[in-house]
């Protein structure tokens, strides 16, 4: 008979290398996060902490190689996201803003010198970054930005606003994108810089265990060395976003997995009418729901992580894959919850947590309308953002 967890034998597809991350990811997140994690939704925090044990088990800027970066594959790096967002997509956010953003904008554009300087302290966890590219009145449409960065000299001013910054608040260098006379440009801003200021934005409902922040920039000195010398234009930005939004085809799957399991056991154990809830027809039709987009999603992430390791991931296949996977997660999540009855409303079962922190994957790294307009243009060749 099947697994109940794994129906189709996925796992027979990962190599033991692949396998031996997963449990190994798994096993911090029991070890570690879950039994915190609902005290720290609770509170709005995450320890800043966790950075350096993520940085430990070499998950930060785990698919990047050189400067101490574990040149691991694109399914290893998905498996963790898998496992991490199994926890909660605060701490796969972490991961993900440090390693696929922060950390990929400076491997990708940066020079020798900023490449030397923070990447290997990124890598360890000792430096946190974070990637400001939204702003108040630009979120969907980061090309009409108003961040401006304008020559002083051989210097570099920066001045405007960016809001909803993942690790704003207590990152150490901001990937800053800003308009120059030359087109959208990126920095790398030491958030010790003078006229640098940031506020934790708080009363979020999602995404709690992750700090999200506005970050000010007044009159910002920076020297030309801190421009990334290889990024022009929105293509820039953008090609940081496809590899946090890969990461994100697979995390997402991992809090679904995590709700799918709970309902089930739930469903399972819950006597009503003088038998499991399980039992019922109308349930088993929620689960099985549940166990097709669970595996389908993930059937969809192993794909596209073995084509990206390949070189053949397009960006539209990865809006094609965030677009499915966050989707179908959220229905999980809302059907788990349902099951659990008035216990899904609570902190005590994982499920609404993750629900609630699917609400946001749903928006942030671009939203599900855009994907799907993304989507919508490379199959009619017509454009219809604006
Ligand atoms: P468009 O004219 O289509 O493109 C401008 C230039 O960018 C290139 N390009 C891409 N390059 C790499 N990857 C992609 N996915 C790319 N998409 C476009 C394009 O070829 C062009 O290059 P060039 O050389 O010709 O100039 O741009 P547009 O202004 O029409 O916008 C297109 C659109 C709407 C798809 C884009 O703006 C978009 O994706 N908007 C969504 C914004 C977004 O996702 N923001 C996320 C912010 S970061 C975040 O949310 C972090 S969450 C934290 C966490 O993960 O925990
Ligand atoms: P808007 O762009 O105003 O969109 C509002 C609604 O209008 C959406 O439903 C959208 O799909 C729809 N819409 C917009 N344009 C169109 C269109 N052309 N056609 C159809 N519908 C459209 N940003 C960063 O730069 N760095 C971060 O670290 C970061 N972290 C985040 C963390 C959290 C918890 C959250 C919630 C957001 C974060 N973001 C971050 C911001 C995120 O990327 C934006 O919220 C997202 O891009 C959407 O922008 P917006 O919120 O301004 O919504």
């Amino acid at each position: 008979m099947p697994d109940a967890m794994d129906f189709l034998g996925i796992d027979a597809l990962l190599d033991d290398e692949e396998r031996l991350i997963r449990d190994t990811v798994r096993a911090f997140v029991r070890d570690r996060i879950s039994p915190d994690i609902a005290q720290w939704f609770e509170e709005g925090t995450l320890p800043r902490e966790i950075g350096r044990e993520l940085g430990a088990l070499g998950l930060l800027g785990m698919h990047l190689h050189g400067y101490e970066c574990p040149g691991a594959s694109a399914v290893a790096y998905g498996i963790a996201c898998m496992e991490l967002e199994a926890g909660d997509a605060g701490v796969r956010s972490f991961a993900s803003v440090q390693g696929s953003l922060a950390m990929f904008a400076i491997h990708r554009f940066g020079s020798e010198e900023q490449k030397n300087e923070w990447l290997p302290a990124m890598a360890r966890g000792e430096k946190i970054g974070c990637f400001g590219l939204t702003e108040p009145d630009f979120g969907s449409n980061p090309a009409g930005m108003r961040t401006t960065a304008r020559r002083v000299g051989s210097d570099w001013a920066i001045d405007g606003t960016k809001m909803w910054i993942t690790n704003g608040s207590f990152a150490d260098v901001a990937i800053v994108w800003a308009n120059t006379d030359e087109g959208i440009a990126g920095f790398v801003v030491p958030t010790t810089t003078k006229g640098f200021s940031s506020n934790a934005i708080h009363r979020k409902l999602s995404l709690r265990a992750s700090v999200t922040s506005e970050l000010i920039l007044d009159n910002v000195r920076v020297p030309d060395s801190a421009r990334l010398p290889g990024a022009r234009g929105l293509g820039g930005p953008l090609a940081c976003l496809n590899e946090a939004r890969y990461g994100i085809i697979w995390g997402v799957m991992g809090a679904a997995r995590s709700c799918y399991a709970t309902a089930l056991e739930y469903a399972k154990s819950r006597v009503q009418f003088d038998r499991p809830i399980a039992g019922f027809q109308l349930t088993q039709e929620k689960l099985v729901n549940m166990l097709l987009e669970l595996q389908k999603g993930s059937l969809l992430a192993l794909h596209l992580g073995r084509m990206k390791d390949a070189g053949k991931l397009h960006p539209t296949q990865v809006s094609f894959g965030k677009l499915n996977n966050v989707r179908e997660a959220l229905t999980i999540a809302r059907e788990a919850r349902s099951i659990l009855g008035a216990n899904g409303v609570t902190l005590e079962y994982p499920v609404i947590r993750h629900m609630n922190n699917l609400e946001s994957v749903l928006t942030y790294e671009g939203t599900s309308e855009i994907h799907l307009l993304v989507i919508g243009q490379a199959i009619t060749g017509l454009a219809a953002f604006s």
